[in-house]
Parts: structure tokens; sequence; C-alpha cells
């Protein structure tokens, strides 16, 4: 039973950066997840906790209160241990500085963030998630920070996950060398490793997408649903959707399935954002053997060009996906 920590230092040739700088990543990660999991699981006993902060977010959404908790707990918890320069977040118009000169902070890291993913989620007691996506500064460290910090390709990121807050916490991660999950035990307060080494099944069995919005969706869209309903071969797909990403992609990466968030005609470029919900997510995805593309383009190719940038987003096993790509090639 290898605990986060040991598991990193066993495997110190995963990590091509400094295994120093990883532990400390991940020491701020697991501070701040284990706060969160407390909230999240008390989410129903206090007023505090639950329910929105009457803010609209700079999506116009409404900020829940566990929302604002989570940011703040990410933003302290990867200040306090001087490996982070800056941090983007879905919380947060602009990204934001962590001043501390290379003496203090050798590492200089850029981390992009949903603090906390499907959080209208959190008072109907569903599963939700934190997803972190990691890189290494490009400007001079005698400069400012600036945006082209956080508007990196997703496949120039160092390390990416997310921490699933359900029937258990579960941080799953990858470096570029697999992908490996460790749930964490609360009475001591530390993750252990639970799945080594997680792969998309062989065989697809899901399929996820918001089907409410049937009408909306591009024709080849229509015909994917359509394909997955009939029967044939090892189809009909079962249909699985909690309108919670990590929740979701969490369950298909271990079940076999595909998460589906096209353009719709209210949400032109998706709704998904790219920097830090779709490029963490694809590089598991590829490291999982999977495939994550916008219907047409990989996912971690995409050059970005603003932080809070959409996408639509396919990402599961690649016979799943290339097979959707197919059908949005020929309605075109
Ligand atoms: P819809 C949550 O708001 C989220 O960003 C993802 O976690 C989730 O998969 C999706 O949006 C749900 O969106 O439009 O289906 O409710």
């Amino acid at each position: 039973m290898y605990t986060l920590g040991e598991f990193v230092l066993r495997n110190k040739d995963h990590f091509s950066y400094s295994i120093e700088a990883l532990l400390r990543l991940f020491s701020s990660i697991k501070l701040a997840s284990k706060a969160i999991h407390k909230e999240v699981n008390k989410a129903g006993l206090t007023e505090k906790i639950i329910g929105s902060t009457g803010i609209t977010n700079i999506h116009g959404e409404n900020q829940q209160k566990l929302d604002d908790f989570s940011h703040k707990a990410f933003i302290e918890s990867f200040k306090s241990r001087n490996v982070v320069c800056g941090i983007a977040s879905e919380e947060s118009k602009d990204f934001i500085v962590i001043k501390k000169g290379i003496k203090e902070n050798p590492y200089q890291y850029i981390v992009l963030i949903d603090p906390l993913d499907g959080s209208s989620n959190i008072d109907v007691n569903v599963s939700i998630g934190t997803i972190f996506s990691v890189y290494m500064r490009k400007s001079s460290i005698q400069m400012d920070l600036t945006i082209e910090d956080f508007l990196q390709k997703g496949n120039q990121q160092i390390l990416a996950g997310y921490i699933i807050y359900g029937s258990s916490t579960i941080l799953v991660y990858s470096t570029g060398n697999g992908v490996h999950g460790f749930t964490l035990d609360p009475s001591i307060g530390t993750f252990y490793l639970s799945h080594f080494n997680l792969h998309f099944p062989k065989e697809e069995k899901i399929y996820s997408i918001n089907e409410g919005n049937y009408a909306k969706f591009p024709e080849g869209i229509k015909k994917f649903i359509r394909y997955c309903q009939e029967k044939k071969e090892n189809r009909p797909y079962s249909a699985r959707y909690i309108g919670s990403l990590v929740g979701d992609f969490h369950r298909n990466l271990i079940q076999g399935g595909i998460y589906i968030y096209p353009k719709t005609d209210s949400s032109p470029e998706g709704k998904l954002r790219l920097l830090y919900e779709c490029n963490p997510m694809a590089f598991l995805a590829e490291q999982a053997g999977g495939k994550a593309s916008n219907g047409k383009k990989r996912i971690l190719d995409i050059e970005p060009s603003r932080l809070h940038q959409r996408t639509p987003f396919f990402c599961g096993p690649v016979k799943m996906v290339s097979q959707l790509e197919k059908f949005m090639e020929n309605c075109k």
C-alpha cells in the first residue's frame, strides 16, 4: 500500500523535472483537497457551506459557497509551498501572481485549476471534483509573468489530474507515464495507491451526453447517439450522465465510455473550458490509451488564445471518439 509520496519517490524516472518540486506540488494539492473533502462531506449539515454565495462568477454562473472555499483553499496551499509562481482559476477573471523570488521558489511552475467542477451538484449529493493542470513557466524569471505563461498548448503539460469527491475521495494524476489513482483514508488523512496504471477497458460500454440538448446538436452528434442506441455488435451502449465532468470521466475511464459536450446553438464554442477542464482530462485520457478531440483536432494541440476559452469536447476510448469524428466529418 504505497502512499502518494512513496509512489512518487519510487518512480523518480517518471518525472523529467525536479522531484522536490513534484512533492511540493502534491503537498499543496493534498492539503487543499483534504480541506475540501471535509467540507463536501458535511455540506448537508451547515448552511455556511451549501448553496450559493449570491455572487455571479465571471462566467455569469451562480458561485457556490464551496466553489469559493475551494478556490481559496488551493490558492493558499500553493502560496505556502514555494513551487508555483502563477495560478489561473475558473473562479478568477485574471491569473494570480505569487510573488516569490528564485531564491525562495526556484521552481516557478504554473497551475491552471477548476477548484470545484460540477458544484451545482453539491446540494443534491452528486460527486464533484477538482481538475488541475501544471506547466513550466515560459517567461524569464527576471520578468513579470505574462498571459503567454498560461496560454500554453495542452501537449506542454508536465502534470495533470483531478480529485473526485464521491463515495470516496480519489486523486488521479499523470506526469506522462501512465495514469494512477490514490484513495484518501480520511481517518489518517493519507492518500494510498488504489488504481495503478489506469487504462480504458477494451470493450466500450457507455456514452455520456446531455441528451436534453438533442434538438440543438449538430447532425453528426445526433447520428452518433443513434449509433450508440442501435442493436448491433456490442451495442446498444448504456447512457450515463451525471452533469459532473469529473464523475462522468472517472466512471468512463474505469468502465469504458465516451464523454461528449458538443457545441450547441446556446454554446457555439461548447461549454467546457480548454485550459483547466479539457486539456488536463485530455492528457489523462491519452495516457490511459484513449483519445480527446474537439471533433476535428486533438485537444492537446489546440493553440489557446484566451484564459477561459471554451471548446467542444469528445473524450474516451479511441474507437468511440474516432467513430464520432467520422460522423461529424460526413455531416459537414
Ligand atoms: P450541462 C459542470 O457545470 C460542467 O462544467 C461539467 O462538470 C458537466 O459535465 C457539464 O458542465 C454539465 O453541463 O449543460 O449538461 O448541465
